[in-house]
Formats: C-alpha cells, structure tokens, sequence
C-alpha cells in the first residue's frame, strides 16, 4: 500500500433549508461494510492521536466537525491530508501509518471501520511496521 492509495471520497450531500445531511452506505460509497463506529472528540489541540499503521483495518475518517490533519506514511513516502469539511472521508488502507493532529477547538473526527476492534491487528511500533512494510514488497517483488 501507498499513501497514494489513500483517498478522499466525496460523500451524498443533501441540502436544504433546514441544513445538510450527508450519509455513508458501506460498500456503496466505501469498498467495505461498516463493523464498527467511533469518534475523538475533546482532543487539545496540541495532542497527537493515532500513531499506528493496522495489518487488516480500512477505515474511513470524516471531520464531522471542525478539522484536523491526517499524516500518512507507508515506510517510504509522507504526504499530509487536512480534513475539514463534513461530507469529505478520507479512506485509509490497511499497512498506512496514521498519525492525526492539528486538532481544531470543537473538532470531531468520526470513524467507519471495517472490522471489529482488535488490538492484534495494531502495530504500534514504528520500527516494526517499517519491517513488515519491506517484507510486503520484497515479497510482491520476487
Ligand atoms: C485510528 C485513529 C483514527 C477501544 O476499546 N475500541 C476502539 O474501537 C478503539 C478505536 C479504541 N479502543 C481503546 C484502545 C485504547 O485503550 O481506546 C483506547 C485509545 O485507543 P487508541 O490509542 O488506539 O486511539 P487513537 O485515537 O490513537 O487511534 C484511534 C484508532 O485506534 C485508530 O485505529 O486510526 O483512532
């Protein structure tokens, strides 16, 4: 996987005078059935949340309210993903290295996951994640 693998979905918007909606369907706008549902919220802004690539999980992040930055890493590139518009996700891949600050006062980052919560499938350990990052290519590779 790639931080270019990494994509922003628009999302339906519905518009009226009473405000907007927006809404999800899995495996309509996003590749996947939701498993699981959950959100920061409270987060100071000078807190930095994630930290953490997934082996299996695809998930998609919305800002829901106010914004935040997602810095994407896959062991070989960075590249940074400002969100701050409610009907814009952003699809993170699993083998991604997410690290999530910049956190707005009042920011709200929702997020649809694709599988249950499982500690297992974390690596938390950048070094770690870097090695089995190589052992994916070389093996894609030969
Ligand atoms: C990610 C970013 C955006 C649960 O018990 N169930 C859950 O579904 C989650 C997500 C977490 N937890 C527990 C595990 C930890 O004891 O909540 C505690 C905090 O979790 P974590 O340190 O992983 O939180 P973040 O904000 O650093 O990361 C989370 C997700 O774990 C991660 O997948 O991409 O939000």
């Amino acid at each position: 996987m790639s931080v270019w693998d990494c994509q922003l979905v628009e999302l339906p918007r519905i518009i009226d005078p009473r405000g907007s909606l927006s809404f999800v369907e899995g495996s309509r706008h996003i590749p996947y059935d939701i498993r699981r549902v959950y959100y920061l919220y409270d987060v100071p802004s000078a807190v930095e949340r994630g930290g953490h690539a997934h082996r299996n999980l695809v998930q998609l992040l919305i800002a829901v309210a106010g914004s935040f930055d997602v810095v994407l890493d896959d062991g070989d590139s960075e590249h940074t993903i400002t969100l701050n518009r409610p009907y814009i996700g952003l699809l993170i891949p699993r083998m991604i290295w997410r690290v999530i600050n910049n956190f707005s006062s009042g920011a709200v980052c929702l997020v649809l996951a694709s599988l249950p919560y499982d500690e297992a499938d974390y690596y938390r350990d950048y070094t770690e994640f870097f090695t089995a990052v190589k052992l994916e290519h070389e093996k894609a590779m030969s």
